[in-house]
């Protein structure tokens, strides 16, 4: 498995799999989220309303996460989470690990083979970019570990997810990446 951080837009990638960096409303907002529901097209926006008619009345919990369909992007399927929102007191380095954890084990049950990240929470939610990047790095690591422990080549693999892909919005939350990838 790949895991790899580029500099670009989120709505763009070429993948099976793109996480939304959404709010608990999944009714839309401004940064990323913005961003994916311009590109998806009016059908996302749908999506979302019917699952907060239906299983999620209450709204989509911080460190949880739900699966949409891409509608016009290129990407399959929206994973929509909710990073922890440190102006709200939101601190707990678990809660955004979550936001990584949660949306690979759903891109698993998608039969997914690529998934992008955003940098999660490093926006509107007041998270440090290097605060985003070594836990969403140590995340997606550990939950590899956790995940392939016990399998041997030639058996059949525990998951097909084959790129992790951190797409980031700026240089600096690149660099942020990139020296968290570059540790051994
Ligand atoms: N592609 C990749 N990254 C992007 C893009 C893009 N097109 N646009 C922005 N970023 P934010 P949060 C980066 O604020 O902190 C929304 O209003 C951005 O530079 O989008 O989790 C939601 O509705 C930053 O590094 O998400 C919530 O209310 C990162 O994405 C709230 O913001 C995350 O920034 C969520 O705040």
């Amino acid at each position: 498995m790949l895991i790899e951080a580029v500099l670009g837009d989120i709505t763009t990638q070429d993948v099976d799999v793109i996480v939304n960096a959404a709010n608990s409303s999944l009714l839309g907002g401004g940064g990323v989220d913005g961003a994916i529901h311009a590109a998806a097209g009016p059908g996302l926006l749908a999506a979302c309303h019917e699952l907060r008619a239906t299983t999620l009345p209450d709204g989509l919990p911080v460190g949880d996460a739900v699966v949409t369909p891409g509608f016009d992007l290129t990407a399959r399927w929206v994973i929509h989470t909710v990073g922890p929102n440190r102006h709200r007191g939101e601190t707990d380095p678990v809660l955004l690990s979550s936001c990584f954890a949660r949306p690979l084990e759903l891109a698993v049950g998608l039969d997914a083979a690529s998934i992008a990240f955003p940098a999660v929470s490093a926006g509107v939610y007041g998270w440090a970019v290097e605060d985003v990047a070594r836990i969403a790095v140590g995340t997606v690591r550990v939950w590899q570990e956790g995940t392939e422990a016990g399998w041997t080549p030639g058996h059949p693999r525990p998951h097909g997810i084959e790129v992790v892909r951190f797409v980031l919005f700026s240089q600096n939350a690149l660099d942020a990446f990139r020296s968290e990838l570059d540790r051994a």
